[in-house]
C-alpha cells in the first residue's frame, strides 16, 4: 500500500491527500513531523519535509513531484486537464500556491500557531504587507475564475493546491469580500461541497483536537523551519533584519539536502 509521510495541517500534504483520495488510492499515513518520527522522515527525505510518498519502497518527495508521479501512475481520474495550455496553466497555479500563497500565509501566521507559543510580537508592518499581497492575489484569482467550474475548467491540481491555503485566510482575518470576490467565494463553496474535500476537512479537525487537545505536544515548539520561498518573501518585503535575529537566536532552521 502507498505510504504517505504526512502532517494533518501541512498545505502540501493536504494537496497530496486530496489527489490520492480523488484518484481513489488508499494510503497509510505517518504523522511524520511528530518528533518521534523524525528519523523515519529523514530516511525518506533528507530535507525532513512532508509530504513524501513511499510506493512499495520507491520514494518521491516534493508535493508537485508526488502529484506528477500519481498522475503518471494512475492517470484516471486525471488531475491535469487534457488541453496543453490548460495543463500548463494548472501547473502554474500549483506553483503559485506552493510558492507565493504558502510563503505569505506561513510568514504572517507564526504568532497564531498552536505549536509555538511566542511571546514576541511580529515585526512592525509584517501582517499588513502580507495582507496586502494576499488581497492582491485574491484579486488575481477572482479575475481568473469563471462563474462556475474550477480554475482550469475541470477540477484539477490547481484547485487542490490552492484550496488548503485559502482555508487559512479566515483565521488570519483576511475575508472574502462578497462584493469584490464573488467568484472566489463561489469556487470556495464548490470546493467545500466535494466529498474528498469534506472528508479531509473532517480529518484536519479531528487531528487538531487530538494533537492540540492534550498537554503533550508531539511537534517542534521552539524552532521554525524556513524554506526558500518563505525566506524569499520576507526578504522581498524588507524583513531580512528580523529574520537574521531569528537565525542568530537559534530559532530558525534552514533545510538542506545534505
Ligand atoms: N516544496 C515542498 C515543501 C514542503 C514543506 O515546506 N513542508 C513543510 C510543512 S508545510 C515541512 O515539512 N516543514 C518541516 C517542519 O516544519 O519541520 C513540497 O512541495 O512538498
Amino acid at each position: 500500500m502507498l505510504k504517505l509521510y504526512d502532517n494533518p495541517f501541512s498545505p502540501f500534504a493536504r494537496k497530496v491527500r486530496l489527489v490520492l483520495a480523488y484518484k481513489g488510492l488508499p494510503f497509510e499515513r505517518i504523522d511524520a513531523l511528530a518528533l518521534d518520527r523524525h528519523d523515519d522522515l529523514v530516511r525518506a527525505n533528507p530535507r525532513a519535509e512532508v509530504p513524501a510518498l513511499d510506493d512499495d519502497g520507491f520514494i518521491v518527495v516534493n508535493s508537485s513531484h508526488i502529484v506528477a508521479y500519481l498522475e503518471d501512475r494512475t492517470p484516471s481520474p486525471p488531475v491535469l486537464p487534457g488541453d496543453p495550455k490548460q495543463r500548463a496553466a494548472a501547473r502554474s497555479w500549483e506553483r503559485m500556491a506552493d510558492s507565493l500563497l504558502d510563503a505569505v500565509i506561513h510568514d504572517i501566521s507564526i504568532w497564531g500557531w498552536p505549536t509555538h507559543h511566542r511571546e514576541d510580537r511580529p515585526p512592525e508592518g509584517l501582517y499588513e504587507a502580507g495582507r496586502s499581497d494576499l488581497l492582491g492575489f485574491m484579486g488575481t484569482m477572482e479575475s481568473a475564475l469563471g462563474g462556475e467550474g474550477f480554475f482550469c475548467g475541470e477540477l484539477s491540481v490547481a484547485d487542490f493546491a490552492i484550496f488548503p491555503h485559502v482555508t487559512a485566510l479566515k483565521p488570519l482575518g483576511i475575508l472574502f469580500d462578497a462584493a469584490a470576490h464573488p467568484k472566489l467565494a463561489a469556487w470556495f463553496r464548490r470546493m467545500r461541497s466535494l466529498e474528498v474535500v469534506q472528508d479531509d476537512l473532517e480529518y484536519v479537525k479531528a487531528m487538531a483536537l487530538e494533537k492540540f487537545g492534550s498537554a503533550a505536544m508531539p511537534y517542534e515548539s521552539e524552532k521554525i523551519v524556513w524554506r526558500g520561498d518563505r525566506i524569499e518573501w520576507l526578504f522581498a518585503r524588507g524583513f531580512h533584519a528580523w529574520w537574521m535575529v531569528e537565525l542568530e537566536a537559534g530559532r530558525a532552521i534552514v533545510p538542506s539536502w545534505l
